[in-house]
């Protein structure tokens, strides 16, 4: 019934070698519903608190006029999406939604910019933004797009914490949803972005019309990224009006549950994210994800362009479930 065990000593050295096979997180998949959640279950314990939720705040900093064309994306230039373009945002900006959102108690402020990859430019005013942010004491967290040699470390420099890079999807299912760019090119990013000593976050998107094996792809990429990401957001697809996947079917919520199990089991020591998407998804599939070892959230009112629960809200859902918010990093 089992997969094979994950390999402990393998974990801790974090050999290149292939840990998991895509075979191997099938039988996850496949394995009756209970005994995949204690086994999440199980392996979460072992790793960490299991009444502890880490909050990332997101802001967009660049919103809109993406030149890029990743079929879910509503900040695409060729899609009629209605999100209006914007241009960097001012640092007394982005510096008060970093205070609000510590706050409210997040201890990550994630900064997102719709670009294809930054120019030199924004670099260095993204720089003076991670500078700000990680001066409050906050963990900070860049998504730029592609990087080119070099700038990955000047992000480190700056004090980032975590880029985060999404694999999004299968490898072959990628150039069904997106056709500007390889997946490839997110490995080199992710690549430059290990290379510049960064934690790497990174997971990706379902309900794009994938199918099991394909999301079961992805878990294994991910998991055998060497060493695995810090971070792995699972996205649920918000299918935005006006982007090609506008009208892909709504992915079965246990089926979601069962992924976030399997990033749990095959990232043992990552934060598997619950991301995009809880706005529609109910608080009983939510505690089903903490239950499967999800132990991370985007929390604050709006992810970059779509809707978010509200902080009340989620304040309300982790006093139900006893969940506790990590402390902040002392070092930050
Ligand atoms: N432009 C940069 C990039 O693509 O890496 C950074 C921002 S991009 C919006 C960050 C991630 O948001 C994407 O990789 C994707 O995983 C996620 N995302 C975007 N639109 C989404 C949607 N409609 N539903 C779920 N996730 C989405
Ligand atoms: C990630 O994996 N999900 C976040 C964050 N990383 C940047 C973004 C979700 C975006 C959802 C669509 C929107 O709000 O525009
Ligand atoms: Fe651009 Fe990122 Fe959206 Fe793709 S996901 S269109 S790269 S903002």
């Amino acid at each position: 019934m089992n997969a094979p065990i994950v390999d402990e000593a393998d974990t801790l050295t974090r050999r290149s070698a292939v840990r998991w096979t895509q075979e191997a997180i099938e039988a996850l998949f496949a394995t009756p519903f209970n005994d995949l959640i204690h086994r999440a279950q199980s392996v979460h314990r072992e790793h960490f608190d299991p009444n502890e939720v880490q909050l990332s705040t997101l802001l967009s900093i660049k919103t809109g006029g993406c030149p890029e064309d990743c079929g879910y994306c509503p900040q695409s230039v060729r899609f009629n999406t209605g999100v209006a373009d914007q241009g960097l945002m001012p640092l007394d900006q982005v510096l008060a939604a970093a205070r609000a959102a510590q706050a409210n108690g997040a201890t990550r402020f994630c900064m997102g910019a719709a670009w294809r990859g930054p120019k030199q430019r924004d670099i260095d005013q993204v720089a003076t933004m991670i500078k700000a942010v990680r001066d409050l004491g906050m963990e900070t967290c860049a998504t730029l797009g592609m990087l080119k040699d070099g700038q990955a470390e000047q992000l480190s420099a700056a004090g980032l914490d975590y880029y985060n890079h999404n694999l999004d999807t299968a490898p072959d299912f990628y150039n069904e949803i997106v056709h500007t760019r390889e997946q490839q090119d997110r490995l080199d990013t992710l690549g430059r972005v290990r290379g510049a000593g960064l934690s790497v976050c990174c997971g990706g998107i379902v309900g794009m019309g994938e199918t099991r094996a394909q999301r079961a792809a992805l878990i294994a990429q991910l998991a055998n990224l060497s060493p695995y990401p810090e971070s792995v957001p699972i996205n649920n697809l918000v299918a935005v009006p006006g982007t090609p996947l506008a009208d892909a079917a709504a992915l079965d919520p246990l089926e979601f549950v069962r992924t976030i199990a399997c990033a749990r089991i095959t990232m043992p020591r990552a934060r598997v994210r619950l991301s995009a998407g809880r706005s529609e998804m109910s608080e009983a599939v939510q505690a089903l994800c903490f239950l499967a070892g999800a132990n991370s959230i985007f929390y604050g009112d709006k992810l970059l362009t779509t809707g978010n629960p509200e902080v009340e809200r989620d304040q309300v859902l982790m006093g139900k479930l006893g969940l506790r918010p990590a402390a902040p990093i002392p070092n930050a």
